[in-house]
């Protein structure tokens, strides 16, 4: 993660000054749009105005600067075409709010009046949709049925009380599938306005958002019918190595707050520790219905919000589990070509099947380490490189950096951790005698030990059930 940007200080600056001293006639127009195109990790923005509260990071994001006129909070999002670097090298062209996909985060109080002018700015209407809020019926957002849709070039407002906390997301309601596809969402934090029962104070607050393209090997565009095959798995509209790692002190109590825009489930995994789910799209959840857990499954639409204490030092994955979501451009008619050396072939065959990618013919892991021959503009399907080598990994995939020297309040990258002499696991240089195996023909499951018994009952087993494990 990198300092602020100057744009995003002077952002910042402008807004506080806006704030505090310019006319009340001023006020009357709309808040100046504050863009940010950066796509590193934004420090918190510390509130300037209004109750106080302990900000949010977005990774790989930022939150939307506001300006408080006579007690609203307002703020501006405009819809847009962006071009988001998904990872270096990888530019894609989506459509976001004020600069990026995602857009801000939006960023309040529980009881906070809130008012929101969206511009729109796209090739089409849109709307917003406040997902998760309690509000009038009339500013949800779902156009046709709640309201206009926002005609291109026209900018709508939308005013109402953020009555509850938690973790919340805003996404169109207007063309969804295309806007969605092209990446149209944000989050939405709302903090408690006293301290509350179910939310406990942490050291550190983290959230993004879940998303996923459909983008062809070599193109810059999502493909915007698709709806299951979605091939590059973001968070926040980055992929791993491009996703910024999560940087937090010895014994700090973190908090992360993932919300689901794709079309399916990310079971979400943290190595080293277990966490509690201390909140879900319906608010905080009663302490009494918490248990541990390493893994959470975020469904569709759904926002978890999971915190636990950093009690171990180390360098620890924090990924989807789904394994094909840690892969970055998988061409969809991928031949298995284990077994075969084809090497050679690749640069020939891409001539005439442009997404034409070479399958390891070990496995994958080849791949990684090989840096395998991809279309301009595409992402590695799995890369990434840490202390010890290739880390086969892409998509849905990053690091929690858990440090003695981790300052309060710095969330900067310090790099591989130092691992204690003599406890990274390493190879065994003893003699390694053959498995014992049973003959052919005798039930696997008895112990090698054993001297299978001539009258042991046959068990009935599928074909192959021993086969894929
Ligand atoms: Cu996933």
């Amino acid at each position: 993660m990198s300092s602020p940007s100057r744009r995003q200080f002077f952002a910042g600056a402008l807004a506080t000054v806006a704030g505090a001293s310019v006319a009340r006639a001023a006020l009357a127009g709309l808040p100046e749009p504050v863009i940010q195109t950066s796509v590193a990790t934004a420090p918190p923005l510390v509130p300037h105005t209004g109750r106080p509260y302990n900000p949010v990071v977005t990774l790989n994001g930022w939150t939307l600067p506001w300006r408080m006129n006579q007690g609203v909070k307002e703020f501006h999002l405009v819809a847009e075409p962006v071009v988001r670097e998904v990872a270096p090298g990888f530019k894609v062209n989506m459509w976001g709010y004020n600069g990026q996909s995602p857009g801000p985060t939006i960023e309040v109080v529980e009881g906070d009046r809130v008012r929101l002018f969206v511009t729109n700015r796209l090739p089409e209407h849109t709307t917003v949709h406040w997902h998760g809020q309690r509000l009038p019926s009339g500013m949800d957002g779902v156009g046709g049925l709640t309201q206009p849709h926002i005609p291109v070039g026209k900018t709508f407002v939308y005013e109402f009380e953020a009555r509850r906390p938690g973790t919340f997301m805003y996404h169109p309601h207007a063309d969804e599938m295309v806007q969605m596809a092209m990446g149209m969402m944000g989050m939405w934090i709302t903090h408690p306005k006293t301290p509350h029962p179910h939310i406990g104070e942490v050291d550190r607050d983290f959230c993004f958002l879940l998303n996923a393209f459909d983008v062809e090997p070599g193109s810059k565009t999502p493909k915007v019918n698709t709806m299951t095959d979605f091939n590059i798995w973001c968070w926040n509209s980055r992929v791993f190595p491009a996703i910024d790692s999560l940087n937090v002190r010895l014994n700090d109590k973190v908090r992360i707050r993932v919300g689901n825009l794709t079309m399916t489930n990310h079971p979400i995994h943290v190595h080293g520790h277990e966490f509690t789910v201390t909140g879900t799209d319906g608010g905080p959840t009663p302490p009494a219905s918490r248990w541990p857990e390493v893994t959470v499954d975020v469904a569709v639409g759904q926002m978890r919000q999971v915190e636990f204490v950093a009690d171990e030092l180390g360098d620890w994955a924090f990924h989807c589990h789904k394994s094909h979501h840690t892969m970055g451009a998988m061409g969809h008619a991928v031949p298995t070509m284990i077994g075969v050396d084809h090497r050679g072939l690749v640069g020939k065959i891409q001539k005439v099947v442009s997404d034409y990618m070479l399958m390891g013919e070990r496995g994958m892991a080849d791949m990684g380490e090989m840096e395998m021959p991809i279309p301009d503009n595409t992402a590695p399907m799995m890369s990434g490189t840490g202390p010890f080598g290739a880390l086969e990994m892409g998509g849905m995939f990053s690091v929690l950096k858990v440090r003695k020297d981790q300052k309060p309040g710095d969330y900067s990258d310090q790099g591989w951790f130092q691992h204690p002499a003599g406890s990274v696991a390493r190879e065994y240089t003893g003699p390694v005698g053959q498995p014992l195996r049973p003959p052919n023909g005798t039930t696997p499951s008895a112990a090698p030990s054993q001297k299978p018994l001539a009258t042991a009952p046959l068990q009935a087993r599928k074909p192959h059930a021993h086969g894929g494990h």
